[in-house]
């Protein structure tokens, strides 16, 4: 039998830690033959319902489920990781200026970034979820200098997913059809969903949606506020589907993509298509070998690239922000 892979996810008692644990014990995270051993970060007072989400993982006696560990210390929870979901983040909440979410926040993912780099396994990849994903990405990326930079990904699979499902609707097609969308820049509001090299159904998406005016005023805002959507519908914030979206992210990342297509992820930009070396920003990205590479060579008419540059100002805006706070 295999040594289990160490996957950590912090913020297990939250509501995506709820959607996604049952997921990776499953095997739908690295596949039907890899063991996993779930190392759950949270904070003190959320340990004892960790604990709680713990015994109805062992309650579901997974096969490839080979133990928990839960911890409120990140050195215990990254000890020997391969794989580290970083889920829990501080929320705005009333009153918080952006500054102060990126400070919080920043005091979160700067020693979690450490404790990687101090205790996670040789071959360990992060991808962060909690928000400012990009940001926080940075962050916990700089106080990793001994893990290669192309290590720590942000997550903007959940856009790219949401994309998909609105331009197969759109078109009347099934998303197996749609390839080659692209997500570009942050995972916030000014995100730019790209259609003009995706196809659907073999044909050029943008010339079958033949309809510049829904993609601006419909298609674009409709992915880029879905999360706020879901809110007003749910009264909660995106959980299943961000679960979702992170299991796909990392099953990419060390399956591979599809011959032909790409998928989006945040990645540390190497000055590709004018976004600032060392920003993590979303791109059009390949999986091989279990490395993802920014798809090169694409032409970017106008109606994209600004929408691409305001995406990026804004990253550079949190760069800047995080730098001015000592943060990085
Ligand atoms: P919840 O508030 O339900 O859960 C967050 C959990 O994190 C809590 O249990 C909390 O105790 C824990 N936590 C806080 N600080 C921690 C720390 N320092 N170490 C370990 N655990 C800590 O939030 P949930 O709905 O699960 O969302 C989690 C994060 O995902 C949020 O930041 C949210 O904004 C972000 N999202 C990101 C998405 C993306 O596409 N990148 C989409 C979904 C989601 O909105």
């Amino acid at each position: 039998t295999r040594t289990p892979v160490n996957v950590t996810v912090t913020g297990a008692a939250g509501q995506i830690g709820y959607a996604l644990l049952f997921r990776i014990a499953s095997g739908q995270l690295l596949g039907p033959d890899t063991p996993i051993r779930l190392r759950l970060l949270e904070i003190p007072q959320a340990v004892k319902a960790a604990e709680g989400t713990a015994m109805e993982l062992d309650d579901c006696a997974f096969p490839l489920l080979s133990g928990i560990d839960i911890s409120d210390d990140a050195s215990v929870a990254f000890d020997g990781c391969n794989v580290a979901l970083l889920v829990g983040a501080r929320p705005r909440t009333k009153g918080m200026e952006r500054g102060d979410l990126l400070e919080a926040n920043g005091g979160i993912f700067g020693p979690q970034g450490k404790a990687i780099n101090d205790h996670a396994a040789d071959d360990v990849r992060v991808l962060v979820v909690g928000n400012p994903a990009n940001t926080n990405a940075l962050i916990a990326q700089r106080h990793a200098p001994d893990v290669p930079a192309e290590r720590f990904t942000a997550m903007t699979r959940l856009d790219h997913n949401r994309a998909l499902s609105q331009l197969a609707k759109k078109t009347g097609v099934a998303v197996s059809e749609i390839r080659r969308l692209t997500i570009w820049g942050n995972h916030s509001a000014t995100q730019y969903p790209d259609v003009f090299h995706a196809e659907v159904a073999g044909k050029n998406a943008a010339e079958a949606v033949n309809d510049e005016q829904w993609l601006a005023d419909t298609f674009i805002p409709t992915v880029a506020k879905r999360g706020a959507a879901i809110i007003e519908a749910r009264g909660a914030s995106s959980a299943a589907s961000a679960a979702n979206a992170a299991v796909d992210h990392v099953h990419t990342w060390v399956h591979g993509t599809a011959e032909g297509d790409w998928t989006s992820a945040g990645v540390v930009s190497d000055g590709s298509y004018g976004v600032p070396e060392g920003l993590i920003s979303s791109f059009p990205v390949t999986a091989k070998d279990g490395r993802f590479e920014i798809v090169q060579g694409l032409e970017i008419n106008e109606f994209s690239r600004g929408r691409i540059d305001a995406s990026v100002q804004e990253l550079v805006d949190e760069r800047t922000a995080v730098t001015e706070l000592g943060l990085i």
